[in-house]
């Protein structure tokens, strides 16, 4: 495979975008986010508030200075910001026996037990970074905000989920305009193996399918409903971390339609509102299958494989 890192117009067939081939690959998107990593945008409700700001900084820079191998720092969460979690756990954790889906329902209380997941604590990073290593092989990362699709998914295929550290500002706990870590860790409590497959076909791809990845994975990961016993459950962590958005997701209101990749994947979306349309899946396991039948239909000029006992994707020049 050649991979070429500048585009010149008579290697764009050729051009491979740069992909990591290793986990310690994923240290040189440490500093790199689109937006709210260091500033807010003007309508950020902590937009104004000089001591968020500053502890936001703080929080930060630990995941800008992260490097692959070392522990996550473990961060001394203040009174308030204990009580924001506290408010988002308390309200979600309601709502989940009738709108959650049963996995969700299944590794929910795992965490409790083995990670501290606790109305009155925040858990740490490390500790659930350890725990799932053990039980899924995942991993967690400390990242300052959001990250580009394509680093973001790139990151999946090593298993690797990169997650905020900071919280929400206090004075809207039941809303927050970017990931924060009520989202991460109380909507993406199930890590399945369907989001490495996602990341996998992520690597190298071009900018248009990795455009039809990032929609699948928000339809998904995110935002998908699945079939279960004659009802409609939420497994998306958009939803799940959402106590607004969980309800909404499961009345008459929003349009719904069957999950079909290919359909799905080119669906538009907007990012600041509750979604007018939600794709319900037959079963989580169907989301999955299908999920990994549509990524075998991209085509790239090459194929990869991660060796989880090196921890590296193997790159096969086969077609
Ligand atoms: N970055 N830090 C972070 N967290 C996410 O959940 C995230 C991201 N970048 C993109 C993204 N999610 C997705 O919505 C898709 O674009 C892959
Ligand atoms: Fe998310």
């Amino acid at each position: 495979v050649q991979i070429v890192s500048s585009d010149t117009s008579e290697a764009a067939e050729l051009h491979v975008p740069w992909f990591p081939r290793k986990k310690a690959d994923l240290d040189t998107f440490a500093d790199k986010v689109l937006e709210m990593g260091e500033e807010l945008t003007s309508d950020h409700p902590g937009a104004k508030d000089t001591a968020y700001r500053a502890r936001r900084a703080e929080i930060t820079r630990i995941a800008k200075t992260h490097r692959h191998g070392q522990p996550i720092p473990r961060i001394d969460y203040t009174k308030e910001e204990v009580e924001t979690w506290a408010t988002v756990f308390r309200n979600l954790v309601k709502l989940f026996p009738t709108h959650a889906c049963r996995e969700h329902q299944y590794v929910f209380p795992l965490l409790v037990e083995n990670c501290r997941y606790r109305e009155d604590n925040i858990p740490q990073l490390e500790d659930i970074s350890r725990f799932l290593k053990d039980c899924t092989g995942f991993t967690l990362r400390p990242v300052m905000g959001l990250l580009t699709s394509r680093d973001f998914l790139n990151g999946l295929a090593f298993r690797v989920f990169h997650s905020t550290q900071y919280i929400r500002h206090h004075s809207k706990p039941l809303y927050t305009p970017e990931p924060d870590i009520c989202h991460e860790l109380l909507g993406h409590a199930n890590f399945a193996d369907f989001s490495q497959e996602i990341g996998l076909a992520s690597l190298g791809a071009s900018d248009n399918d990795i455009e039809k990845l990032a929609t699948i994975y928000w339809f998904t990961v995110e935002f998908g409903l699945c079939r279960q016993d004659g009802e409609i459950r939420a497994y998306g962590a958009g939803l799940l971390s959402s106590f607004g958005e969980l309800e909404y997701a499961l009345t008459d209101k929003p349009e719904k339609k069957p999950f079909e990749p290919s359909k799905t994947a080119v669906q538009k979306y907007i990012v600041t509102e509750y979604q007018k349309l939600y794709f319900v899946a037959d079963s989580f396991k169907d989301a999955q299958q299908k999920i990994r039948d549509y990524a075998k239909t991209l085509t790239r000029s090459f194929s990869v494989r991660y060796n989880p006992y090196t921890e590296t994707v193997e790159v096969l020049d086969d077609k």
